[in-house]
């Protein structure tokens, strides 16, 4: 499959000054990894100011990524010539209000929502890179830049890498296609090393945050094809955690011979939760977060939903089972 690299995004970058580069709201290696990486990389074609902003900040975990120290939470007051959303493909996920910029654009690997069409967001963009079957964002700022002729040094390689490494799972979903890996053997090529990245990212977990898996592992259950575990807010307090320590849990109930969804509950709040789902078959786990307000893809999504644990598993689980069961 070969994604269209918008020339109007390419006309875009080539002729403005000053950027600002929006990752999205709970941000993973693809979004900062992409983010950065754009970002240096427009710094090496001269342009007078380029800036990454997160709403949230950089995770402890992707910290060692090159320039992740310039992430800014708050968005500089002066105006920019162009934002570019990475990773996200609307506003409301960067968890800014306004973005104070002569255009906009997207660079990203979501499904765009239903109501896209009349979104007045949508129709504001000057250009937009959206393409849901690239394993990740990265693989889509690799091709922006290859296409602006910009060189690929070790910091951008590192963080793209990463960010590919992250959103196919170190290359084992179903998205690892054969150019996220060709893209892979490139950036390694061009000084990203994979041992140091998985290191940091694979073997890196801090104690406590070992201790609340325990804890979470201990909950973990499994019927008509799903499997789950759940942190709940006193797991935090036991262990001296935040949501930031479990964001691969729902790879644990995934590991399960058999199972078809593997949810992770994680409350968010009295009388909320986050949910993720993993697909590991054909269930469109997308679908079911969508019905829930939430979003994702097809085989990775989440949403929130309000209620006890209890009544969020109970409104959870009959539509995950109405999805396995229509594959059936
Ligand atoms: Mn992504």
């Amino acid at each position: 499959m070969k994604t269209k690299i918008s020339s109007d995004l390419l006309k875009l970058i080539k002729n403005n000054n000053s950027f600002l580069i929006v990752g999205h709201i709970n941000p993973e290696g693809d979004s900062i990894g992409s983010s950065l990486a754009l970002a240096l990389g427009l710094k090496k074609t001269g342009k007078k100011e380029v800036v990454v902003v997160s709403s949230d900040p950089v995770p402890e975990n992707l910290k060692f990524l090159p320039s992740s120290g310039k992430v800014k939470q708050k968005i500089p007051l002066r105006k920019f010539d162009v934002a570019i959303l990475v990773d996200c493909n609307h506003i409301d996920r960067t968890g800014y209000t306004s973005l104070n910029s002569s255009h906009t654009a997207v660079i990203d690997h979501h499904v765009l929502p239903d109501n896209s069409g009349r979104s007045d967001f949508y129709k504001s963009l000057s250009a937009a890179i959206i393409d849901p079957d690239a394993a990740a964002a990265g693989l889509l700022v690799y091709k922006v830049l290859k296409a602006l002729h910009i060189p690929v040094d070790k910091k951008m390689a590192s963080n793209l890498y990463t960010a590919l490494l992250v959103d196919t799972g170190g290359f084992r979903y179903s998205n690892a296609s054969p150019e996220s890996l060709r893209v892979a053997s490139h950036l390694v090529e061009a000084g990203a090393e994979p041992w140091k990245i998985s290191k940091e990212l694979y073997e890196n977990s801090p104690f406590s945050a070992m201790k609340l898996q325990g804890l979470s592992l201990a909950t973990l259950e499994r019927k008509d094809g799903m499997a789950w575990i759940t942190v709940t807010d006193r797991m935090f307090k036991k262990t001296g955690t935040n949501s930031e320590d479990c964001e691969e849990f729902v790879d644990l109930p995934r590991r399960i011979k058999g199972i078809k969804v593997a949810i992770f509950f994680r409350q968010d709040g009295n009388r909320s939760y986050k949910v993720s789902f993993r697909s590991k078959g054909k269930a469109n786990v997308q679908k079911i977060a969508m019905s829930f307000g939430g979003g994702g893809h097809v085989a990775a999504a989440g949403c929130k939903v309000k209620g006890s644990l209890k009544e969020v598993q109970t409104k959870v689980f009959r539509v995950v089972k109405k999805e396995i069961n229509s594959y059936r």
